[in-house]
């Protein structure tokens, strides 16, 4: 007799060649239905990092019934090729399904990839459910909607799936990973908000419409939804109970939307009595500004411990392009509040946003260094009034189906014509045409710049000593931390790039 097919191989890729390890909250969403049926499929999800477990696994697929892959734009779609390729070597009549935002935004592209048998777009929690269900029992895929898939002649698009209110979905089978959740559950940035912290997300969508954003496309999920407040207090207790962590990292795109229902959770923490520190919260400039006194208080005393803002420009006409909706002042008296309730901060800029190249080589530079130079004067004004705080510039990438990906195009952007090309989509480009290699060096150049004067600064160094750091106390007493930040805001001050030492040093 046959054994049924019970097996399911779920792949989570890097986002970089080299990355952090994290908890693969989408898969263990979409199996999240599958997992209730008592013990009826055996779920298997392996990271990346997980070679010698998932060579096992793929040794011999007779009871598997189908390969799970997720993946954003840009290099997870390499990582995950090359998992796919390894099971269709073994087996080449494994279904492999592709999900997350690429397939999402670019199915038929992808499904035409020959490791790629069934795209599901949006949602993926029943959708998945249902195909499942429908692989086992040979039934015909074109009854499931939300997919796209492939036959040997043709690439059929299912009708879209509706999207349902999150809260309806089971909570997420975190015990699916069993001890290899460990491997997730990792110090803070700033190890001294916690030791133990996993991820949470505890809403979806976002109602803003910045330029840049995935969440603002059309073709994905808009409106904003959140989980209960019950839900997400349950929730957070059970991690405590269950795996002892004492640090969540908040990964709502947007925390903030519904303040009412925040400040609900928050005082369900201290009325729960339950000692968790919250960080990387996601949040607006705007968002914040509106909080009274006592919400600040509240925050500070509930856990909160750094949040994660997306400024993305010190150039006001930046911001006016990607429709940020704040303006430079705004952030200014922001990061003024943010001293004042001793809560941190993670400022994320955006550098090298696309421009039509009009105009000789010369003028198109100038403007690039206006960009940047306005965020680089601005980062070092928020360096002044909080030397504690952590400031990231990144290069600006195109991302299908955002509001700015016109202009992109319109800007002579070469859209990738397939998926290997699209996961090949990174910095090193010839793809950017309004970026010149000196913008991308000096960006690089200027964070390092920001790191020195961070890392030597009065209160940096104070931290270190009262924490027994001799060697910090060495370099202090001879005066060579002084001299390093002295060197360092000179330089930011008058943009000097010539003779970058401190490169050196810093490695
Ligand atoms: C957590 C997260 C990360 C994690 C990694 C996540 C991972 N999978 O490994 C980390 C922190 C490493 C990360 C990094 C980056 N990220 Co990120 N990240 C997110 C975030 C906040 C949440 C993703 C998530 O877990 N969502 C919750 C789950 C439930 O939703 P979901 O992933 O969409 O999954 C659902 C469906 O898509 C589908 N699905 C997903 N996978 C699969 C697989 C199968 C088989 C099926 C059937 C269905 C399915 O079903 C799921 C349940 O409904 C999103 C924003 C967002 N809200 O989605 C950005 C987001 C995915 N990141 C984004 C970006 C750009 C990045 C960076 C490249 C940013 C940068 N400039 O550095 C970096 C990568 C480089 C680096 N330095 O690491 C963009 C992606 C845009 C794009 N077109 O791909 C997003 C959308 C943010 C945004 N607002 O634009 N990120
Ligand atoms: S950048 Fe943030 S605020 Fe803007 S649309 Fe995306 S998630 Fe919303």
């Amino acid at each position: 007799m046959v054994k049924e097919k019970n097996r399911i191989i779920l792949f989570s890729p890097q986002p970089v060649v080299t990355g952090r390890r994290v908890l693969p909250i989408s898969l263990l969403s979409i199996s999240s239905l599958l997992a209730q049926e008592n013990g009826k499929y055996v779920i298997q999800i392996f990271h990346s990092y997980d070679s010698d477990e998932y060579l096992e696994a793929i040794k011999n697929l007779d009871d598997v019934i189908c390969v799970g892959i997720s993946s954003m734009t840009g290099y997870q779609i390499i990582d995950g090729l090359r998992f796919a390729k390894m099971v269709r070597e073994r087996n080449k009549n494994m279904p492999i399904i592709w999900g997350g935002i690429h397939p999402t935004i670019m199915p038929i592209q992808t499904v035409k990839n020959y490791y790629v048998d069934i795209i599901v777009k949006g949602q993926g929690e029943i959708t998945f459910y249902e195909l499942v269900k429908c692989l086992q029992s040979n039934g015909e895929l074109k009854n499931i909607p939300g997919i796209v898939f492939k036959t040997a002649s043709e690439i059929i698009e299912n009708r879209d799936r509706p999207i349902m209110d999150i809260n309806n979905f089971p909570k997420l089978p975190y015990h699916l990973l069993g001890d290899k959740i460990e491997r997730y559950i990792k110090p803070t940035i700033n190890p001294l908000y916690s030791k133990r912290s996993l991820p949470i997300i505890t809403s979806d969508g976002c109602p803003f419409n910045c330029g840049f954003c995935f969440l603002a496309s059309p073709q994905f999920r808009r409106k904003y939804v959140g989980y209960s407040v019950e839900r997400v207090l349950d929730e957070i207790e059970f991690l405590i109970r269950e795996y002892n962590i004492d640090g969540l990292c908040i990964r709502d795109t947007n925390f903030f939307i519904d303040t009412d229902r925040v400040r609900a959770i928050l005082e369900g923490l201290i009325q729960r009595n339950l000692k968790i520190a919250l960080t990387e919260v996601n949040v607006r400039i705007d968002q914040l500004l509106r909080l009274d006194d006592d919400f600040w208080k509240l925050m500070e005393m509930a856990g909160v411990k750094d949040f994660l803002i997306g400024i993305e420009s010190g150039d006001q006409e930046m911001l006016n392009l990607i429709n940020k909706k704040i303006t430079v002042d705004q952030i200014r008296e922001c990061e003024k509040k943010l001293i004042k309730y001793k809560i941190n901060v993670i400022n994320s800029f955006i550098t090298a946003f696309p421009t039509k190249l009009c105009g000789s080589a010369r003028e198109h530079k100038k403007r690039l260094n206006k960009e940047l130079y306005n965020t680089i004067n601005f980062i070092d004004e928020i360096y002044e009034v909080n030397p504690l705080s952590t400031n990231m510039i990144f290069i600006y990438t195109p991302y299908p189906g955002t509001p700015l990906y016109k202009l992109c195009l319109e800007s002579g952007f070469q859209e990738p014509e397939s998926l290997e090309e699209w996961g090949a989509l990174n910095l090193t480009q010839k793809y950017f045409p309004w970026v010149t290699t000196s913008h991308i060096n000096k960006v690089a150049y200027f964070e390092k710049l920001f790191l020195i004067k961070k890392l030597t600064s009065g209160p940096y160094i104070k931290t270190q000593i009262a924490r027994g750091n001799n060697k910090y106390k060495l370099l202090y007493y001879l005066g060579i931390l002084r001299s390093l930040n002295l060197i360092a805001s000179l330089r930011i001050k008058f943009k000097i790039i010539l003779f970058p030492f401190e490169k050196y040093l810093l490695k």
